[in-house]
């Protein structure tokens, strides 16, 4: 089997997949056709070719963040954010992955309310699980851009519908433009959602801020997401990197988004080298997979083929990220599905 067919083959779990920049291309077509027949005004159409941010880009991180603008016009009705949702995961379904936890910012649009936009996917994500084979969950986003009462607000809804639909809103994470916003102003509302049973992921160390960085870890989200600025090679200091490896918190790493956004320069300096090296818990995941034009197989390829990864090694970073989900109650399912894959191929 080559390296391509295996990494497709494999069961794989994704843990950081943001719902906007999800979207592929074949999605948003069928959006912006849905609407133009509902007569619903969409200004995706002339940008459509913009969504996508590949390795010869001349945008960068900050530029990223107008492109999720697009995937937002599209997505503003309750039935086209369903659809999104629903094809969306179908994808993920199709590339070989067992289990994923979605996230998405609820907002209001002029046609939905947060509340009804956090409604819709949850009634999606119910629907997914009885029709596809893969588990699918969710995690509420908030937007380190916003108000930190937006913020709040979120947290609210985020608590009531984990105590509505304990087993699908599973977590709460702050993700958003890192250059904008402050950690600290959000973590009353994420400490509330903790306190509430929700789990907690963070973006940390997308730029250099070891201030930050040392808050965040010291916070101990259950996992972290990106995590480049944290070893002192990569714009973190000492500090924070003894952090990271005292308190063993898991990584979810994102090559190809990395890149794209020219955060790392190439793949073989991608700090996934030292947190391997430090046996620091790592998920391999895809982050926005429409707009970075990649996918979770190609993601485990790409890791497989830049770190010298063997079918064995990729495997049990598989297996590995089973004990970092969010749903517990899924865990040993999942390890018995990826268990029998590994003994079937006899790796
Ligand atoms: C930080 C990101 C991100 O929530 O509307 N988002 N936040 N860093 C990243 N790295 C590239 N990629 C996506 O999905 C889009 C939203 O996810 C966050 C941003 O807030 C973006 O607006 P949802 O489904």
């Amino acid at each position: 089997m080559d390296l391509n067919t295996f990494c497709r083959e494999l069961p794989k779990i994704e843990l950081h997949a943001h719902l906007n920049g999800s979207l592929s291309r074949s999605t948003m077509l069928q959006l912006q056709r849905y609407l133009a027949d509902f007569g619903v005004s969409d200004k995706s159409n002339a940008f459509l070719d913009e969504f996508q941010i590949g390795s010869g880009d001349r945008r960068n991180l900050s530029d990223c963040f107008q492109v999720f603008n697009i995937a937002h016009s599209l997505t503003s009705t309750q039935d086209t954010l369903a659809m999104a949702t629903a094809l969306t995961l179908k994808e993920f379904e199709d590339d070989g992955c067992c289990y994923i936890e979605l996230r998405s910012t609820p907002r209001d649009t002029p046609h939905m309310t947060s509340r009804q936009y956090i409604e819709t996917l949850i009634e999606t994500l119910n629907t997914a699980n009885t029709n596809l084979s893969i588990i699918s969950c969710l995690i509420i986003s908030i937007n380190r851009g916003r108000l930190p009462s937006e913020g709040d607000g979120i947290a609210d809804l985020a608590i009531e519908y984990h105590k509505k639909y304990p087993n699908l809103v599973v977590g709460i994470e702050l993700s958003g433009n890192p250059t904008v916003g402050k950690f600290q102003d959000f973590v009353p509302a994420l400490q509330r959602a903790r306190e509430a049973g929700l789990k907690v992921t963070l973006h940390c160390g997308e730029i250099s801020n070891p201030e930050e960085v040392s808050d965040m870890l010291m916070f101990k989200a259950d996992r972290i997401g990106h995590g480049i600025c944290i070893h002192p090679n990569y714009g973190g200091n000492e500090s924070t990197w003894n952090l990271l490896c005292n308190y063993q918190i898991p990584v979810e790493v994102c090559l190809t988004s990395n890149i794209n956004t020219k955060s790392i320069l190439q793949y073989s300096s991608h700090h996934f080298k030292e947190l391997y090296g430090a046996n620091i818990p790592i998920i391999l995941c895809t982050d926005d997979k429409g707009v970075f034009a990649t996918s979770l197989s190609q993601e485990y390829s790409i890791c497989a083929e830049t770190f010298g990864l063997d079918a064995s090694k990729l495997a049990r970073l598989s297996l590995k990220a089973c004990d970092y989900i969010f749903m517990t109650d899924k865990r040993k399912i999942l390890r018995e599905k990826i268990l029998n894959f590994i003994n079937k191929n006899e790796l």
